[in-house]
């Protein structure tokens, strides 16, 4: 039942191309023709396609590079602020264009739209008699909103590329095929409009799940589409387009096999371990084992798999999972929009010792005024309520999510080893807090309410993290507000406390009584990162860079989820955060 369903949906996935290099490139258009590099650390994390003409390539060692194409304008990315920015931007605009309210985004630059209510309904619209005039409607209430479009064709390329002339479509394969139709017309609206409307290409692919869909949008890269289309069954047939599109592709490609599980299946494919291409970022293997070598080898199956799989990180029935990704099959949703983050953070990876007080206070500053700011961007929304007061544009906004705790992490970093070689990554440290209310002041600005954080919140977290007086060697600070608390309830009828209100209500009343001191200086936060180009070991270099890069999930960087530990404020031992109520409970109990 549920696989029958399956079958009919209809996911269109999208890819921005050349995403960094794009945002660098609509704030500023003279870029666009000439070849340009995005840096992070000493890498060239992605580049326009001029660039890629003239040899450039993703993930470049920068020197490298500057050989390769001298000519290249270099722009530093490490400052994620204008890629989150421009990706919400545009998931925004996606997310609202569909139905479903299922729009899922992984990093930055894709997101996967479940449009399947949509092609419904345009089917059930669709003159069988007249296809070739057909209108794609895209507003239920108001039938004039929408495309007109060629329903006797599909748009753009396909896998197959073109039909099988022997083949002759199942009555429910030639109904899905129209899905797909409609779903590629879909596909080319939306792009068209992303980039007439924002300004970016992208890269799509139509499909019948995610994994197709995401893999499918590989076949014709940049600024085109590829839809899937039948023959999808009967299951189990190599002729089925799904087994051959995926057939060709390396195991280590398909989402949801990860490069840990992939080693292990080559492994077992090849009777020994798959060799390593060398390479300074991501180590590719050299050695091609493909879904067709995988499903075609001897005893394969759900079972097999479990067993070359079963070990440390591996689930339940994990072996069936895999076989069935590799039959094509995934019948993971589309997940659903989420209206606030479940967290907001902000860090900073530092190469150097923060020696005195007055730098680390410095950085938590800078921190803390990163971290408002993005609260200012994904929590706040216009107030239709306009609050009656005063036409400041900060006055006519209301926060749609508290964050009810302040976190502060810090990363150690390791000792070296006996034989003076580098240790491997330290673990994160944490400490959190109720967030302070007057964070959520919209009377002042950021950096007045940054100085007030750190100096009431954040450094006394961080002395109670670090008990060292000086020389802190820290190779990351993160800043985070969590523990979300949406405010949905706020609405205009709802008695729930707003912040926002009160504070501009006490601003009003305050407002005769105010001394208003000579604006600050705001110091230009960038300037004060210390400083990253002090001489040192490309090898020092790159274990920073793969490190400390920070992982894209949800809007914010959180690579240290895994494990973070908080000082017991009692005993001073680091405890795995999850544990310390029960761990001050034992200590309650003793005393
Ligand atoms: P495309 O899709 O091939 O046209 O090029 P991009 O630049 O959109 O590349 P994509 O889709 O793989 O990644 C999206 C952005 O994420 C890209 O603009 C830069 C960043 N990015 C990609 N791979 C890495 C990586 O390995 N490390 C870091 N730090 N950033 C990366
Ligand atoms: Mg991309």
């Amino acid at each position: 039942m549920h696989r029958a369903c399956s079958l009919q949906r209809v996911i269109i996935h999208f890819d921005y191309d050349c995403f960094y290099a794009s945002v660098v490139e609509n704030e500023n258009p003279a870029l666009k023709s000439v070849p340009l590099a995005i840096q992070q650390k000493q890498i060239v994390v992605t580049c326009n396609y001029e660039a890629r003409r003239r040899g450039l390539r993703k993930l470049q060692l920068i020197t490298e590079a500057r050989k390769v194409c001298p000519e290249a304008v270099i722009v530093l990315g490490e400052d994620l602020t204008r890629f989150r920015d421009a990706s919400k931007d545009l998931y925004n605009f996606l997310q609202q264009s569909i139905w479903s309210g299922r729009a899922e985004r992984l990093g930055f630059d894709e997101v996967w739209l479940d449009c399947t209510d949509m092609i419904d309904y345009n089917i059930g619209l669709l003159n069988l008699n007249d296809l070739s005039h057909s209108f794609f409607c895209m507003n239920k209430d108001d039938p004039t909103i929408g495309f007109a479009y060629d329903a006797s064709n599909v748009y753009g390329p396909t896998y197959p590329s073109s039909p099988c002339p022997t083949t002759v479509l199942s009555e429910q394969d030639e109904e899905l095929r129209l899905r797909f139709v409609l779903g590629s017309h879909l596909a080319r609206h939306l792009r068209h409009e992303l980039e007439s409307q924002k300004g970016y290409t992208s890269t799509v692919g139509i499909a019948m799940n995610k994994l197709l869909a995401k893999l499918a949008g590989n076949v014709n890269k940049p600024k085109n589409q590829t839809t899937i289309l039948p023959p999808r069954e009967p299951l189990g047939d190599p002729e089925r387009t799904v087994i051959r599109f995926l057939d060709d592709h390396d195991i280590g490609k398909i989402p949801g096999i990860g490069f840990k599980l992939a080693q292990k299946i080559r492994a077992h494919v090849l009777g020994r371990e798959a060799a390593f291409s060398e390479g300074p970022t991501y180590a590719g293997t050299k050695e091609l084992v493909t879904v067709f070598d995988v499903r075609s080898y001897p005893g394969m199956g759900p079972k097999r798999l479990d067993e070359i799989l079963a070990g440390p990180g591996s689930f339940k029935g994990i072996g069936g999972k895999i076989w069935d990704l590799l039959n094509g099959m995934d019948d993971a949703e589309v997940a659903k929009v989420r209206r606030v983050p479940s967290q907001i953070s902000q860090e900073d990876s530092y190469m150097k010792y923060l020696h005195t007080f007055e730098e680390v206070k410095k950085q938590l500053h800078i921190l803390g005024e990163r971290l408002i700011r993005r609260m200012h961007m994904d929590l706040l929304e216009d107030d239709d309520d306009g609050g009656g007061i005063g036409d400041c544009e900060t006055l006519r906004r209301r926060w749609i999510a508290h964050p009810r705790t302040l976190r502060l992490s810090t990363r150690p970093r390791p000792l070296s080893g006996p034989d003076g070689g580098r240790a491997r990554a330290s673990q994160r440290i944490s400490r959190s807090a109720p967030m302070p209310n007057f964070v959520f002041n919209l009377n002042e600005t950021p950096s007045t309410l940054a100085l007030r954080l750190a100096d009431e919140a954040l450094v006394p977290m961080f002395r109670k993290l670090h008990h060292e007086q000086a020389s802190w060697n820290l190779s990351l600070i993160n800043v985070a507000a969590t523990n979300m608390a949406e405010t949905a309830a706020e609405t205009k009828e709802s008695k729930g406390r707003d912040i926002g209100r009160m504070f501009r209500r006490q601003d009003e009343i305050l407002k005769d009584f105010r001394v208003t001191a000579p604006s600050e200086e705001v110091n230009d936060t960038r300037s004060a990162i210390p400083d990253r180009s002090a001489a040192q070991s490309l090898d020092a270099m790159m274990a920073e860079s793969t490190s400390d890069i920070p992982v894209e999930d949800d809007w914010d960087s959180e690579d240290g989820k895994s494990q973070q530990l908080e000082r017991c404020e009692i005993c001073e031992n680091a405890i795995p955060a999850f544990a310390l109520a029960a761990h001050r409970r034992y200590h309650d109990l003793s005393n």
